[in-house]
């Protein structure tokens, strides 16, 4: 079973959130009425977050939270996991324990996009070695809470560390927390990945949450990307969860979402029969 959901930041979002709405009161109403099963919470920090405005939200609605994600708290800050300063990480820490606090009543996933850092050249393994541990130490404090961190690799031109699902899984082994699992965006891995049925089929059993976009990254349907083939090959291998819409709000958010559950919803109820 798959389910269906959608990018939304708060309406005061930064302008380099990647989402597709912007203000949670207005657009998650808009989304449930559009089709969408669940919202993918893209936040800066935790406080965004008014729970009990979001649960009546959510009642109303009967929309699920599907994720949260945390690309915003790299755009704000620059924290990252590889950081050489400790006094930067444990800043950093602090603000993944209340994000995983939040995720544990809302989708119980929180994703590790840029905010992972890059590599600086010549380190030998230094940046690596930090990543790893502390994505064990938030492993370990997301396990207590029922949460799976997922680790999202990212295309080159973004990123010089885990580009690839290859490389994410690479990763995911070095950790080796079981609560540390995959989400493939199918934008970075029509770049970056040898094929995108091939390589989700090889790694299913550690991919925990799917981003769909386009080759252009409009709506599904907009570009090249073959998301009949990708979806008969999730079939193959029974993968059952979430897959969210994360694309340009082009030529603007309510057209796009629109684009998009109308492409994906026939697919979707296919692949749910
Ligand atoms: C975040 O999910 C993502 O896909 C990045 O490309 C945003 O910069
Ligand atoms: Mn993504």
């Amino acid at each position: 079973m798959i389910k269906l959901s959608i990018a939304i930041a708060d309406s005061n979002a930064l302008p380099s959130a990647f989402v597709v709405f912007r203000g949670f009161e207005k657009f998650i109403p808009v989304a449930a009425s559009m089709g969408y099963n669940g919202v993918e919470l893209a936040l800066k920090s935790a406080s965004e977050i008014n729970p009990r405005r979001l649960d009546l939200l959510l009642a109303d609605t009967g929309i699920e939270v599907s994720c949260i994600s945390t690309g915003q708290v790299f755009a704000d800050t620059g924290l990252m996991f590889t950081d050489a300063d400790p006094v930067r990480r444990k800043t950093l820490v602090a603000i993944f324990k209340e994000m995983i606090d939040l995720a544990s009543g809302y989708g119980q996933l929180v994703n590790i996009g840029r905010v992972r850092g890059s590599i600086t050249s010549g380190d030998n393994g230094d940046s690596q070695k930090r990543f790893v541990e502390m994505a064990q130490e938030l492993c370990v404090y997301s396990a207590a809470k029922g949460v799976t961190l997922i680790l999202e690799p990212v295309n080159r031109y973004e990123i010089n560390f885990i580009n690839s699902l290859e490389e994410g899984v690479e990763l995911l082994n070095q950790v080796n927390e079981p609560n540390f699992k995959l989400m493939p965006d199918v934008f970075h891995m029509n770049i970056e990945d040898q094929t995108i049925s091939g390589e989700l089929k090889k790694y299913i059993d550690q991919v925990a949450y799917i981003h769909l976009a386009d080759s252009n990254r409009l709506a599904p349907g907009q570009g090249h990307t073959d998301f009949e083939s990708i979806f008969s090959s999730l079939k193959e291998v029974n993968y059952s969860g979430w897959c969210s819409v994360e694309i340009l709000p082009r030529p603007n958010p309510i057209t796009a979402a629109r684009q998009a559950i109308d492409f994906l919803k026939p697919i979707i109820d296919d692949y749910n029969r």
